[in-house]
């Protein structure tokens, strides 16, 4: 089994995660393997940025706690946007502490994350438990965890065998684990899980804080992604829902391109 040459559709019955089903569902019917950063600090202009690329991905990426005017109405009418373009509203939180910890930070607090995005990254530093922890959680009936497996930051400490046992224990806890957040062919045999692969941009390599950046066609076919995130290639163009176009394209492309082969 080689995930590389595999259809999306014909993934769903491999995976036993019903986030991941849901994403492979939406990437066949879309035609789009874009995951947007929404990296905006202005609550109003993400809502705008999601009407705009919605039609265009899969994953609406966001980082909740940089938003400047969060509130219980500017999450339903996220879920709303989501719901109308029909891509999953994905919070970048990374989780990072114990499982405890990590399981109030999820379903607790001002964002109460659990209740409207049903995927989340989480790092593996701290072990099992916070999947564990994630899976116990109050919150929607079905969700997913992308495990950070390798990181698109220069000077990453994260090691070969920080590596190998990520995907391990992801490996373990199948049923919530939709993918790994990697840069490269890590889980070729294992068609069920996603690879989310960020630091992709054309016409810029980096940006000064250590941020590396990729081609659309060198991700999807050098370095083994199924969801490629792009932010401010899109969200700093001067037309976000044509440059979101121009990268869904580029992507498709290469992605049908890879299983053809
Ligand atoms: O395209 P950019 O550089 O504007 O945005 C990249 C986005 C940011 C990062 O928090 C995130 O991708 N990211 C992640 C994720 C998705 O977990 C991991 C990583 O290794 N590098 C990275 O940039 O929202």
């Amino acid at each position: 089994l080689d995930r590389l040459k595999m259809p999306y559709e014909e993934r769903i019955s491999h995976s036993s995660n019903a986030i991941a089903k849901r994403l492979f569902k939406i990437m066949s019917e879309k035609k789009t393997n874009l995951c947007i950063a929404a990296d905006l600090t202005d609550a109003a202009e993400i809502l705008n940025l999601a009407e705009a690329v919605g039609p265009h991905v899969c994953l609406f990426k966001t980082h909740i706690d940089i938003v400047e005017g969060f509130s219980e109405v500017f999450v339903k009418n996220l879920k709303s946007i989501a719901e109308k373009h029909n891509f999953v509203l994905f919070e970048d939180r990374k989780f990072a502490d114990i499982g405890k910890t990590c399981q109030l930070q999820y379903s607790k607090g001002v964002y109460g994350v659990s209740s409207w995005a049903p995927l989340v990254t989480a790092h593996s530093l701290t072990g099992s438990g916070v999947l564990e922890a994630l899976e116990q959680a109050e919150g929607l009936a079905e969700r997913g965890v992308f495990v950070l497996a390798e990181c698109s930051a220069k000077g990453s400490l994260i090691d070969d065998k920080y590596v190998k046992a990520t995907v391990a224990m992801g490996v373990e806890k199948k049923s919530l684990v939709t993918g790994f957040v990697c840069q490269s062919k890590l889980f070729v045999e294992q068609p069920g899980f996603v690879q989310l692969t960020p630091g992709v941009q054309l016409g810029s390599s980096g940006d000064g804080l250590g941020q590396q950046y990729n081609t659309p066609e060198a991700v999807m076919l050098e370095r083994g992604a199924d969801v490629a995130v792009v932010g401010r290639g899109i969200t700093k163009a001067s037309n976000p829902a044509a440059a979101a176009v121009e990268y869904k394209k580029l992507l498709w492309d290469s992605y049908l391109k890879r299983i053809s082969n």
